[in-house]
């Protein structure tokens, strides 16, 4: 293999690992395994949740868990880093860190809600994922600087991207969290986040 390969799912958690190697200037293939693939052995060897992202590497070896790859393919975007032993740094560890395991699988309780019960009690499994992810984003709208880390953009706040789009009612989201809001218009302008975005398969 000569190039990065993705496993994604258009418009998933593939955005951030896709957003990460156009910033690094990396050459990656792409393809979106379906539920049947992503159950095979085959697959399962690659990453045993069977879930999507995994990023194959060309030297050979992969890494699965979207925080995991952030922080891999860091050494390669440098500029999206905060400096070691900074303040920012603290706060860029602990924020991407809450998004990915925190937040992340808040919204995975609420568009898979029949991985996590029976069928009654997803009104109150997705509501109480929501509520997990409005207080939080509560805590990063008092956090914005304009960014999450202050002046500098980092990997952060393109994960934080990406997961917004998940969110339910993206109105409500932006209706009291004027920082948020703004954050997230300048990442959907950005030309990574552009491209990358009008480069997902549509839904036939
Ligand atoms: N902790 C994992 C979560 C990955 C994840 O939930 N991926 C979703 C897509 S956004 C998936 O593969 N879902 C398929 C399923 O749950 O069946 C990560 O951060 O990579």
């Amino acid at each position: 293999m000569t190039s990065y390969h993705i496993y994604g799912r258009p418009f998933a958690g593939s955005l951030i690992v896709e957003f990460m190697m156009r910033e690094a200037g990396l050459e990656y293939t792409i393809s979106f395994p379906d539920d049947a693939e992503r159950a095979t052995a085959e697959f399962r060897s690659k990453n045993p949740t069977g879930k999507i992202p995994v990023l194959v590497c060309p030297e050979g070896g992969l890494v699965y868990e979207s925080l995991a790859i952030v922080n891999y393919l860091g050494k390669h975007c440098p500029h999206l880093l905060p400096k070691t032993e900074s303040a920012a740094e603290k706060t860029y560890l602990s924020v991407l860190a809450m998004l990915a395991s925190t937040m992340y699988p808040a919204y995975h309780r609420q568009h898979h809600t029949y991985q996590y019960g029976p069928e009654d009690a997803y009104p109150e499994i997705k509501a109480m994922a929501r509520a997990v992810n409005d207080s939080l984003y509560d805590y990063i709208e008092n956090l914005l600087n304009p960014y999450i880390c202050g002046a500098q953009l980092t990997a952060a706040d393109f994960y934080l991207y990406m997961i917004s789009r998940w969110n339910v009612d993206k109105t409500e989201l932006r209706a009291t969290r004027p920082k948020l809001a703004s954050l997230l218009d300048t990442l959907r302008a950005h030309p990574t986040v552009e491209a990358t975005l009008a480069s997902q398969p549509r839904r036939k």
